[in-house]
């Protein structure tokens, strides 16, 4: 035995940043009494999208952007049809967010993959407001992109939700001055939310008169993107050890 040839080093590997970012955010909102729901992925088009208010001819049924199996069975476009389980299964209060892989048939670029993750909440209770909406997700803003950041609400169209918003908060890399990242507007858009349409509660049996709530969705891809500058989503799923090993 020569005890003084050098030792096999050890390589350490190291958390992907989509499993870091979705970490991060599920504990933000656990933090805040939210609890953790999982789904199928592969679920019925009453799921998908009829219990979500998204009607027969909408474009987002169309075989150019959801994947199907059958003619009624597919791979999950968000993660909304987790929630429409759970609130078959539970009555109101309800204070859940929804981590998953969801499918989309895109054209694959640097903005779009046909697979990523979010994760949606859902808070519902008797005279839940939009300011309740926007105090939770201030706090999710400031706490996953710092303290400093200023956040605002645009109005926008979903058909779950109405009324319904898109976030934005103050772009992270010029603090709102305007740069390449926020295409000079200062703000950068990190989710979208709003009030339930009272059309899903009638879906699953909820007394219209008695409850209300808000709920919202985000992308962790993108997410991930702009927390660690990464420029092009293909490369979460390139397997490229290269660009793994950045985030030891
Ligand atoms: C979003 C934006 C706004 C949403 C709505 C629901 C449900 F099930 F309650 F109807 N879940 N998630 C929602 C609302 C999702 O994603 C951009």
């Amino acid at each position: 035995m020569d005890y003084t040839l050098p030792g096999e080093t050890q390589r350490l590997g190291s958390r992907h940043p989509i499993s870091k970012t979705l970490q991060e955010i599920k504990d933000t909102f656990t933090s805040v009494g939210f609890h953790i729901a999982y789904g199928p992925e592969i679920d019925s088009d009453f799921y998908n999208f009829e219990a979500l208010n998204i009607p027969k001819h909408h474009p987002a049924r169309d075989m150019q952007d959801t994947f199907y199996i059958t003619d009624t069975v597919l791979l999950r476009t968000h993660t909304s049809d987790t929630q429409i389980h759970f609130m078959e299964n539970h009555d109101p209060p309800v204070r859940i967010i929804v981590p998953g892989r969801v499918y989309r048939n895109e054209d694959i670029s640097v903005r779009s993959y046909c697979l990523f993750h979010q994760i949606e909440g859902l808070y519902i209770d008797r005279k839940v407001t939009f300011s309740d909406l926007k105090g939770t997700l201030d706090h999710f803003a400031r706490e996953l992109f710092g303290k400093n950041v200023k956040t605002r609400f645009r109005p926008s169209y979903f058909p779950f939700t109405e009324p319904s918003a898109e976030m934005d908060v103050s772009c992270i890399f010029c603090k709102g001055k305007g740069c390449s990242i926020c295409k000079h507007a200062g703000w950068l858009e990190i989710l979208g939310c709003g009030m339930v349409d009272p059309e899903v509660f009638k879906a699953v049996k909820y007394d219209v008169k008695k409850w209300t709530g808000y709920a919202f969705g985000l992308g962790i891809e993108r997410m991930a993107m702009l927390k660690y500058g990464v420029q092009d989503i293909r490369l979460f799923y390139s397997g490229d050890i290269r660009f793994l090993r950045q985030f030891k």
